[in-house]
């Protein structure tokens, strides 16, 4: 099989049909006998991964230095006006040149591709007016290098970071931690993808190049003048009403007939989506949050929610040209509701739970069939429960809505640790977050999800346990769970108690946990936890 030869054309993302409240923009200008030229995106160009594979690295001690700056941008994301951003700005100081890749025409920071081992030093400027850091989401660093909001810098301050890659292969991201603004920064643009490769996943023989596709799914609301609007409400958090993917409204893949890795990363501040073919094409899933599975697994839906990643073996080849297709979001209950906007009588977004259109994706170019998965894609070394030092009385955090989201009764305070958030290095754990009520809340003590993160780590989902709440509502996302594989986002639904296995093993220091939903992070949802050598 020669690859290189269906290798002729880039691909594109390419839009067609920008989005106006869920109207196409093209019919209603093609009815009026107006020619709306596509605006056409070239994802990858020349800097990206080569397609014959990853290259192996000179040394792997290698050097990878960036500077980064969050600064202040202005994009065309709908017609008739800019929009306003606050974006990362890369630049590559050294390293291999496929190190940084910027995305054309969009909000969304530089696409880090690291390899395990290499070093990546990070010159991060602050132009933005308003105090902020950068975390590595999924990564194992150094306490002082992992963006805790107490090394958040001011306008016109930078800070100088410096780590090994230690993780696996997999999709991992970069965005704001700053104290009770990750989510509005997040939201007006900050954030970027962070891709590292191993020797592992390079014998895998997994699709690469321009067939390699990362998609940043993300909600948001305009207003009037195209200026995004965040309408958050604290208790539910932010809803929009257009979904963006690559900060694209209304984007459209244009694929060949070849097998895809499609990396995808939900990026918005709370929506949780049931990502679906609309054909009822069943979706293979090979990597979680931290990398590959060890066996391909199949379900026909999946639950991605803030924060998760996902990454989808696509086949296309037995698709003749002109197949059109959809990715999309199905309806689901159990969300907590969640209406944006609902203050000051403005703009409301789509509740949570609501089906949604994710990318339209059409075959254009004819391909030819890729050597299949493997049944095993890697040995994901996974730990067991038994070896656990508490394995008989899991730690346990219990989550609660009062006026804001608490952990074990405890809002976020930015330099203590409560003794029963103290770990010792090299401990394996089990940790039970419980979604099961006890709050005071107005709108009830338990009817909100919470996708739970940990820094520093990667675990594994040992047990899930509906204690409470709806079972119907719970299964309309259950089935889409990925729980085989390395997490460091996990979503607990109302009146559910997850547990997951951990290993403290990389740092001694003070870390974060907290819920991705980035409003009730920011509204206290978070603590540290210490891990003392
Ligand atoms: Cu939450």
């Amino acid at each position: 099989m020669n690859r290189a030869s269906n290798l002729t054309r880039r691909q594109f993302l390419h839009l067609s049909g920008l989005g106006l409240g869920g109207l196409s923009l093209t019919s209603l200008l093609s009815a009026c006998g107006v020619s709306l030229e596509p605006k056409t995106i070239a994802l990858l160009d020349s800097t990206a991964a080569p397609a014959s594979g990853l290259a192996t690295p000179s040394s792997t001690d290698e050097l990878v230095e960036i500077r980064l700056r969050a600064a202040r941008a202005s994009y065309d994301i709908l017609p008739g006006g800019a929009t306003r951003v606050w974006q990362y700005q890369g630049s590559l100081l050294q390293g291999p040149p496929s190190s940084l890749h910027t995305l054309p025409d969009s909000y969304l920071g530089p696409i880090l591709r690291l390899r395990r081992g290499q070093t990546l030093k990070v010159h991060f400027e602050n132009q933005i007016n308003e105090p902020s850091i950068i975390h590595w989401h999924g990564l194992s660093v150094p306490d002082e290098m992992d963006g805790h909001p107490r090394h958040a810098i001011e306008h016109g301050q930078s800070y100088t970071y410096e780590f090994p890659i230690l993780n696996r292969a997999g999709t991992y991201w970069f965005h704001p931690h700053p104290h009770q603004r990750t989510g509005p920064q997040a939201y007006y643009g900050l954030a970027g993808l962070l891709i590292v490769s191993d020797d592992e996943e390079a014998a895998l023989g997994l699709p690469s190049g321009e067939f390699d596709l990362p998609l940043v799914i993300q909600d948001r609301l305009f207003d009037s003048q195209n200026q995004l609007d965040y309408a958050a409400n604290p208790m539910t958090g932010f809803f929009g009403d257009q979904i963006l993917v690559n900060g694209q409204v209304t984007a459209s893949l244009e694929a060949a007939a070849m097998p895809y890795r499609l990396r995808l990363l939900n990026g918005s501040n709370a929506r949780i989506y049931k990502l679906a073919w609309d054909d009822e094409t069943p979706l293979t899933v090979i990597a979680t949050d931290g990398g590959l599975l060890e066996k391909p697994v199949t379900r026909d839906t999946i639950t991605l929610a803030p924060g998760e990643r996902v990454e989808l073996y696509v086949d296309f080849s037995a698709d003749p040209v002109g197949t059109k297709r959809r990715l999309v979001s199905l309806a689901f209950e159990g969300g907590g509701g969640g209406m944006g906007g609902m203050m000051g009588g403005s703009a409301a977004g789509l509740p949570q739970g609501v089906k949604m259109n994710i990318l339209r994706l059409e075959i254009t170019r004819a391909g030819q069939a890729g050597p299949g998965l493997p049944d095993r894609l890697t040995l994901p070394g996974f730990l067991s429960k038994q070896d656990a030092v508490n394995s008989r009385s899991p730690r346990r955090f219990d989550l609660t809505m009062h006026m804001a989201g608490l952990i074990n009764g405890r809002t976020f305070e930015m330099d203590s640790v409560a003794s029963d958030e103290v770990v010792r290095q090299g401990d394996l754990e089990v940790w039970e977050f419980a979604n099961l009520g006890g709050g005071m809340g107005m709108m009830g003590s338990s009817d909100q999800p919470h996708p739970m993160h940990i820094h520093g780590v990667q675990f594994q989902v040992l047990e899930r346990r509906l204690q409470g709440g709806s079972l119907r509502a719970y299964n309309t996302l259950s089935d889409g769970f990925v729980d085989s594989g390395w997490k460091d986002t996990v979503l607990v639904m109302p009146g559910e108690a997850v547990r997951v296995l951990v290993k403290f093993d990389h740092y001694a220091g003070m870390y974060l946990y907290h819920c991705h939903n980035l409003e009730h992070e920011d509204g206290g949802m978070m603590r540290n936890y210490r891990v003392e050598s």
